[in-house]
């Protein structure tokens, strides 16, 4: 039951073993795991073994109440040692146990033993908590996880290359099946390759930001164009689990995730996954050469000057605290809490979130940990942020063929919830399903490939990255860096990476069309959709939970396919600002504003309107970045000296543990 979550257990398949040599990440022998796509975890996973770290607990106000429907970046009316002495009097007198007391966002704290519990445990403590007359709320602070699946899958290395250039899923449905985004045609069209005369010349391109709340990215090239120096957070709060020897830091490079002995049943021994890395990739040109490839995402074909990827790291050993992940996307928005590390000077205008946990989000109690998403999302959506998310991989009972309906935060209104198809376009076997029919959620469902393994044949195992062919298989990790010496390389699939291409299209959407609000983004992503094809599969039937591979209806799979050149027509059509690009904003010196020609432009990737004025620009983004990281980090040093007080264990009488 539980080999969905760490492949540990399941002999007979390979799962790759990621390690990092010199900077760069090589794929070391596999292990013998579980089944296909069983490397990592379900996002759903068994109720009764969840982890939490401790208590999200707001006091009471004598100012202000309902502190859950009043903004993020409310702070308590009294001192923080008033807040430490009231939450060491409510606690003594629930007998509830903490030792460590942080502020989060909504004026609230974390309180926390040092160790996690099951979700079980802490909620029993603050159900007694939450009888206290002087606490205004508590929310169990639950472990929330990554929506990948990995599998490693035999190649010779020289097919590296060649594979790039026959990566058809990336390219035309034609060559590959109703299920892929198209991105090809969306590139000839922003290039007028094949589509003259369908877009204004000059086009003017506005800067975007897409924020990647996860485990945090390696060094890549082509990640690295898109994610300047300085640029991300590392959010992950709690040092045992963050592996990279702090708290909070400017610094969201990816240390791994891995985990040499058991912590629980629910997070076993497991190999670093690098899902944050993976997920990123999906947006970036994993190309060698711009001019002639594309990578998976829309954000491939926009210059690099134009479009950035937000590494904001949320994720550790063992999963995501819902605590970490809404300070995260509070902060990748541009929005101030109490105990931010500092405004973002780079807010991000799409989030992708390959995290969940279990929830459908539609406990409108404002004391509920609903409302700390609602609130969040609902937030996030007047700064123009459109939150995307994954729907997640299937309960942990039933690994093989998903559960009706997404995890949570997908599941919250206003965020744009994707599952994965297969390449022709039926659900992917695994996939939550999420509802286009707006019927009662208020979450927003699209469906794009994200690859499947519901077929002993190795070739349809990785249809999402190798196209059908087992040479292929050049997926979402990086290329070269991805294969072993002996030729084996890694791929993954999994709703985790059809999130980012939503996300890289929403991203495609604004950067044309930059006034949209988060309403007229998210019609043009649904209403360009394409229709659900009808494969050879039998429909997906909700009220019997039959959601393995199935042929997706609207209350399956969403409003439609995720249609990459569709929605850039559209958004040229209706949308497209003209005149030049002027930008008021405090991020503008990361980004040059480009100006594609309609005729003889070449390469979507690469090419900037001057070069001249690219020089100039990276100049001053080196000069900003180097005076917002010496900020930020100052900013966190600041804080680290407040941020956690410790609480003597001997004056905590009768704590649980
Ligand atoms: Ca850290
Ligand atoms: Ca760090």
């Amino acid at each position: 039951m539980n080999a969905g979550r760490n492949g540990l257990g399941r002999p007979g398949e390979v799962v790759a073993t990621w390690v990092r040599r010199g900077g760069a990440l090589a794929c070391a022998l596999g292990l013998a795991l579980g089944a296909a796509g069983a490397w990592a975890q379900g996002a759903a996973a068994a109720p009764a073994e969840r982890l939490a770290l401790g208590l999200i607990v707001k006091l009471k106000d004598t100012q202000v109440n309902s502190v859950v429907r009043l903004p993020a970046s409310v702070r308590p009316s009294d001192t923080a040692q008033a807040q430490r002495l009231r939450m060491a009097a409510a606690t003594n007198r629930k007998r509830v146990g903490f030792l460590v007391q942080k502020p989060t966002a909504y004026g609230a704290h974390v309180i926390h033993q040092g160790h996690y519990t099951t979700v079980a445990e802490a909620e029993a403590e603050a159900a007694k908590l939450r009888q206290d007359p002087d606490v205004e709320w508590v929310v169990v602070n639950r472990m929330e996880r990554a929506a990948a699946t990995g599998v490693q899958f035999g190649i010779t290395t020289t097919a590296g290359n060649a594979a790039y250039l026959t990566h058809k899923w990336l390219q035309r449905r034609a060559d590959v099946g109703l299920g892929v985004a198209g991105f090809r045609d969306a590139w000839d069209r922003l290039n007028n390759a094949s589509k003259p005369g369908s877009i204004p010349s000059p086009l003017d391109l506005s800067p975007v930001v897409v924020a990647v709340l996860d485990t945090g990215k390696l060094t890549h090239p082509d990640l690295d164009a898109r994610t300047p120096f300085g640029f991300g957070y590392d959010f992950v709060s709690e040092v045992q689990f963050a592996q990279d020897g702090n708290g909070l830091d400017p610094d969201p490079t990816d240390p791994g995730d891995y985990l040499v002995s058991d912590y629980s049943s629910t997070c076993t021994a497991h190999d670093s996954s690098w899902h944050g890395t993976s997920v990123m990739s999906m947006l970036t040109p994993l190309a060698d050469d711009p001019a002639t490839l594309m990578g998976p995402g829309a954000l491939s074909m926009l210059p690099p000057s134009v479009a950035k990827v937000l590494p904001v790291r949320i994720g550790g050993t063992c999963g995501a605290l819902v605590s970490d992940i809404i300070e995260g996307m509070l902060w990748a928005a541009g929005v101030d809490y109490q105990g931010s590390p500092g405004i973002n000077q780079a807010p991000a205008r799409v989030i992708n979130l390959s995290f969940g946990g279990q929830g459908n989000c539609q406990n409108t109690d404002p004391k509920s940990g609903d409302a700390l998403y609602r609130q969040t999302i609902a937030t996030l959506r007047t700064k123009g942020t459109l939150v995307v998310s994954s729907a997640g991989n299937g309960d942990s009972s039933d690994t093989a063929r998903g559960y009706v309906g997404p995890t949570r935060p997908a599941s919250c209104p206003g965020v744009m919830a994707v599952t994965a198809l297969r390449y022709d376009g039926s659900k992917a076997t695994y996939a939550n399903t999420v509802d286009g029919t707006r019927s009662s959620a208020g979450y927003f469902g699209l469906a794009v490939a994200g690859g499947d393994s519901i077929s002993a044949s190795s070739a349809e195992s990785l249809n999402l990255l190798s196209d059908r062919g087992p040479r292929g298989a050049v997926g979402v990790a990086l290329e070269g860096d991805i294969c072993d010496n002996l030729g084996r390389c890694y791929v993954s699939m999994g709703t985790s990476f059809a999130a980012p291409q939503v996300a890289a299209v929403a991203a495609l959407v604004l950067s044309v069309a930059p006034t949209l609000t988060v309403d007229q983004l998210v019609s043009v992503l649904l209403e360009t959709a394409t229709p659900h094809p009808a494969p050879s599969a039998s429909s997906c039937n909700l009220a019997a939970q039959t959601v393995g591979n199935c042929t997706c209806t609207t209350a399956a799979c969403g409003s439609g396919v995720l249609d990459a050149d569709a929605a850039l027509d559209r958004a040229i059509r209706d949308h497209a600002s003209s005149g030049t690009f002027s930008s008021p904003s405090l991020y503008a010196s990361y980004f040059v504003p480009q100006r594609l020609q309609s005729a003889g432009k070449s390469g979507g990737g690469g090419g900037g309107a001057t070069d001249d004025l690219s020089l100039l620009a990276l100049m001053a983004s080196v000069l900003g970045l180097t005076w917002w990281r010496w900020r930020s980090e100052a900013q966190a040093r600041a804080m680290r000296t407040v941020r956690t007080v410790r609480i003597r264990g001997d004056r905590l009488k009768g704590g649980k543990r």
